[in-house]
């Protein structure tokens, strides 16, 4: 299904006035709002070829109907949210759960779509059905060697199928680990582990990054082998300055301080690739913005002025992708709301008034200090998101036209109502 330029330009009519009456406002009050718009426009989050479809738990998994089932229809509907938003530019792929057959076939849907492929994504997490060797025991750090050659060859794979679509980066994310105590040597773990990044980062083409994921637990609950942001700092800065840190916001103990973690990396130099999404109790993928927006306000806070101070490029100098899952609502509208969310979060880390900070902070006024941020975090700079979005040619209200597109009853009307994406 495509999205009706004319559906799409009638319904923002509707809507013209109203916002413009709101933008009118929060100009007169948020100084910088030209650049935070132009910014805004600027900004692209890469969304997963496995996140389109229902997700679940071990529990069970409770499918909406209208799911992608090829990796022509993910980028039909990838191409969807971007109509709608002009902010979901991008693919991020799983290998082995959607590759790519035909690549310049593929590549040219995802250009008709507006999309290019951001980072390629490897498993070693699950067997496949045709694989010879298991990593019930771990991939890299497994201690067969033929079965971290495996693993590394997988990756190579996986760099070459990028290669073919144009994209410029890996995520490594490994589930290695024990889920006992005994049951594995650290270090031994550790160097095989890095041995085997060390030979796969050796394929990576000269433009590319290499992006090493961490996380604290699950699917094993007593060590993991890249299990916080040190470990993950350590690999990346054994293997060179082509390796860098990812953070995915839901990887981390509770109550870990994800914003002083992305100021060090950044000040480090090693922050490459960031995964949105949110959660309550661990790893729990939710829409981001959800359960703690005033937490991403304070980590998008901390990027935003890092990568200033290093004076990086906010949309292309990192791998902004989203990771969630999305149990019970339609994936399309999470990921509406993700993207809704994460930009509202850019736009009030651009409207804090970094001067008043910097001075507060040096006069060590903490009451000032926190009015500052909570004055940027409060303000409603929704009408510069949604201006953002028109100037680019996106709709007014991306979700409430969603729904008066009845899009999701086309794409059951097209697909089936039992259709099942790939993904977890
Ligand atoms: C692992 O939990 C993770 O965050 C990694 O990024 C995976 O590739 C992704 O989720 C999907 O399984
Ligand atoms: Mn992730």
């Amino acid at each position: 299904m495509q999205l009706q330029k004319n559906q799409l330009e009638a319904d923002n009519e509707t809507l013209l006035k109203e916002h413009e009456r709101k933008l009118a406002f929060t100009r007169s009050i948020v100084e910088n709002s030209e650049d935070i718009i132009r910014k805004l426009a600027d900004f692209q989050v890469a969304i997963p070829s496995w996140a389109l479809g229902t997700g679940g738990t071990r529990f069970g998994r409770f499918a909406g109907g209208g799911e992608p089932r090829s990796l022509e229809e993910k980028i039909e509907d990838i191409g969807l949210l971007h109509a709608l938003n002009r902010s979901s530019g991008a693919i991020s792929l799983h290998i082995p759960w959607d590759i790519p057959e035909n690549a310049p076939h593929i590549k040219a849907l995802a250009a008709q779509n507006g999309l290019r492929f951001d980072a390629m994504n490897s498993n070693t997490f699950q067997d496949q059905p045709d694989q010879q060797l298991s990593y019930k025991y771990g991939s890299l750090q497994n201690v067969n060697k033929d079965i971290r050659k495996q693993a590394i060859d997988h990756n190579i794979e996986v760099i070459r199928y990028g290669v073919e679509l144009g994209s410029e980066s890996l995520t490594v994310w490994l589930s290695d680990g024990s889920c006992f105590p005994g049951q594995l040597n650290f270090r031994q773990a550790f160097e095989h582990t890095l041995n085997g990044l060390q030979e796969i980062y050796a394929a990576l083409p000269d433009t590319w990054k290499m992006f090493v994921e961490y996380k604290a637990f699950e699917p094993n609950f007593y060590s993991t082998t890249v299990g916080d942001w040190g470990q993950s700092y350590l690999y990346a800065s054994k293997l060179g300055e082509k390796a860098y840190t990812l953070v995915d916001l839901g990887h981390h103990l509770p109550n870990a301080n994800i914003e002083q973690i992305v100021a060090l990396l950044l000040m480090e130099g090693k922050l490459g690739g960031f995964h949105f999404n949110d959660s309550k109790y661990g790893d729990d993928d939710l829409t981001t913005g959800s359960i703690k927006p005033y937490q991403l306000y304070l980590i998008f806070n901390e990027l935003v002025e890092g990568m200033d101070a290093r004076g990086m490029n906010h949309n292309t100098d990192m791998g902004w992708m989203i990771d969630a899952s999305h149990n019970v609502k339609d994936p399309l509208e999470d990921l509406l709301q993700s993207v809704e969310a994460i930009l509202l979060a850019y736009a009030q880390a651009l409207a804090t008034d970094r001067t008043a900070l910097k001075n507060a902070q040096q006069d060590n006024d903490v009451v000032s200090a926190q009015e500052i941020l909570q004055q940027a975090f409060r303000t409603d700079l929704r009408p510069l998101v949604a201006e953002a979005r028109l100037r680019s040619g996106g709709a007014l209200n991306p979700l409430g036209l969603f729904r008066d597109a009845k899009v999701r009853e086309h794409l059951i009307k097209a697909r089936g109502s039992k259709t099942v994406a790939t993904g977890l």
